[in-house]
């Protein structure tokens, strides 16, 4: 008897610091899902939610406090990013039923979901554009449905001609059937609002990653009027629910974009080659172009949070764009500096194990290497599947992997809310070693870092620090050594540490 209350007072406790985790702050460390690629249950070779359900042991393992799935809903395309039905699980994936309780088992982890919410446009195949279609074919202009999307009788730049007519429909991504929504009908946004509702209350998602914002509108401005008008309506519909929106642009007009409301914004230009990490990497002064790069950032957004990423679904993989095939330590350090930015970083699937892919989108979007029996299937039209690290498995035993450094960084920060939640001042910029002061109104810390993969760096510092946690290379700690008020740290090569001050 005794036994069994307290095994449900245990329950209880696992209950409460689980609903706490996921309650509150939105920071946090977010691995984005391409379902199709992920996990396949029933071995038809197409990744589904019960394969994803199976795995969510492995995305808590990993310490990722949330998930983003790329779009679930019916759709033509093995990408889903041209929509049906707003309302459903696209069969292929599984049910509502398995959504549900993928959501469930997610909540019981500690991790929150946020699914791909694409309304700039639908399928040509979805009712509402068939039902507009059919309607100008016979002749009829009064169909409500014709005033969903964006129709006229001239052709131009970003419009196609709906066939067998003389109207054009407004089309942003051309030659993908993927017909505008007019956003400015009213019956439009009540769909929208009907939309976020079934999904943030019927299946409990947490939030939306919202595709193309940039393309909702024809200015600026008029997006984000947009954006400002959803993010209120969603949030009317569940206070803290997290939504991150994809502005695909220059720091500059992202700033602009957070004037939504929106909590988020993907930091497209610390992504991919030509991005804040990979360059800061390969500059000559390292630690000064990172440093630079960091600071800019909280300047252009003050308020929101950050939401830094080196890869995703659209973009090169972050080992193909630091030509890191063979120099798995380039790979971790790029994960560290990256994870060192505050706000919500978002890791693509198998950026954990190193995978590649580049060329046509297929590549970037292959199946996940669990283990050499289990891989999962590519989506079709990929034209290159090769892996140049270990799987999933085999990286879980092995403590230098990439998989157990990224790991490390997410325990590191879950330790360390303050790394995500606060802003940085720098304290000790050099040539290749920095030492950063992040802070928030109650809690700090200081974050140093090695650039130099060759050599250990110190740094001097006024004041009594201890070290509070790191993320190393290879086995080679940091070092504090404290003596009249003054600390000396020793970083390894590529070394990041955590200090704190000796009175906390
Ligand atoms: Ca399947
Ligand atoms: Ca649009």
């Amino acid at each position: 008897m005794k036994k069994r209350l307290w095994s449900v007072i245990l329950a209880l406790c696992l209950m409460l610091s689980v609903f706490a985790l996921g309650e509150g702050a939105k920071e946090g460390m977010w691995y984005e899902v391409f379902v199709y690629s992920y996990s396949d249950s029933d071995g038809d070779g197409i990744g589904d939610l019960r394969g994803l359900i199976s795995k969510l042991d492995y995305i808590q393992y990993m310490g990722y406090t949330g998930i983003w799935l790329m779009p679930v809903m019916p759709s033509p395309s093995y990408h889903k990013y041209d929509v049906t039905d707003y309302f459903d699980i696209d069969p292929a994936y599984g049910t509502l039923d398995d959504m549900r309780e993928l959501v469930s088992e997610c909540h019981a982890r500690g991790i929150r979901v946020i699914i791909d919410l694409v309304v700039n446009h639908t399928s040509t195949r979805h009712k509402w554009f068939q039902l507009a279609a059919t309607s100008l074919r016979f002749g009829n202009l009064t169909n409500k449905y014709i005033g969903y999307y964006n129709f006229r009788q001239t052709g131009g730049s970003g419009y196609a001609r709906l066939d067998n007519t003389g109207w054009f429909y407004e089309e942003q991504f051309s030659g993908g059937n993927m017909p505008d929504l007019n956003l400015e009908n009213p019956d439009v946004k009540r769909q929208i609002e009907k939309i976020m509702r079934f999904w943030l209350t019927d299946v409990d998602v947490d939030g939306f990653r919202l595709d193309a914002v940039t393309s909702y509108m024809s200015t600026t401005a008029g997006s984000i009027e947009f954006l400002s008008w959803l993010n209120d309506a969603a949030k009317a519909i569940k206070p803290d629910c997290y939504i991150v929106g994809e502005a695909w642009t220059s720091l500059g007009v992202i700033s602009e974009y957070y004037q939504s409301g929106v909590d988020s914004f993907f930091l497209f230009p610390a992504s991919q080659a030509e991005g804040y990490i990979v360059t800061s990497i390969k500059a000559a002064a390292p630690a000064e172009s990172y440093v630079k790069a960091l600071l800019a950032t909280e300047q252009a957004i003050p308020e929101g949070i950050i939401a830094p990423f080196l890869g995703n679904h659209d973009t090169g993989r972050t080992v193909g764009l630091l030509q890191a095939r063979s120099d798995p330590d380039k790979a971790k350090f790029a994960e560290g500096i990256l994870n060192m930015f505050p706000g919500s970083v978002f890791t693509y699937y198998g950026e954990e194990i190193g995978m590649v892919g580049s060329g046509v989108d297929p590549n970037k979007r292959i199946g996940m290497y669990w283990a050499d029996g289990e891989i999962t299937t590519p989506p079709p039209g990929a034209t290159r599947t090769e892996y140049a690290y270990p799987g999933v498995y085999e990286q879980m035993e092995d403590e230098n992997s990439l998989l157990s450094y990224c790991r490390r960084i997410n325990l590191l920060k879950a330790a360390n809310p303050v790394v995500m939640q606060g802003r940085t001042e720098a304290v000790q910029v050099e040539k290749t070693c920095c030492v950063l002061r992040r802070f928030t109104e109650d809690d700090e810390c200081l974050i140093a870092i090695n650039f130099d993969r060759e050599n250990p760096a110190s740094v001097s510092l006024t004041g009594a620090y201890t070290l509070a946690g790191e993320l190393e290379i290879a086995q080679e700690s940091a070092s504090v050594e404290t003596a009249d008020g003054t600390s000396l740290l020793t970083l390894p090569p590529y070394g990041i540490a955590l200090l704190r001050t000796t009175e906390n």
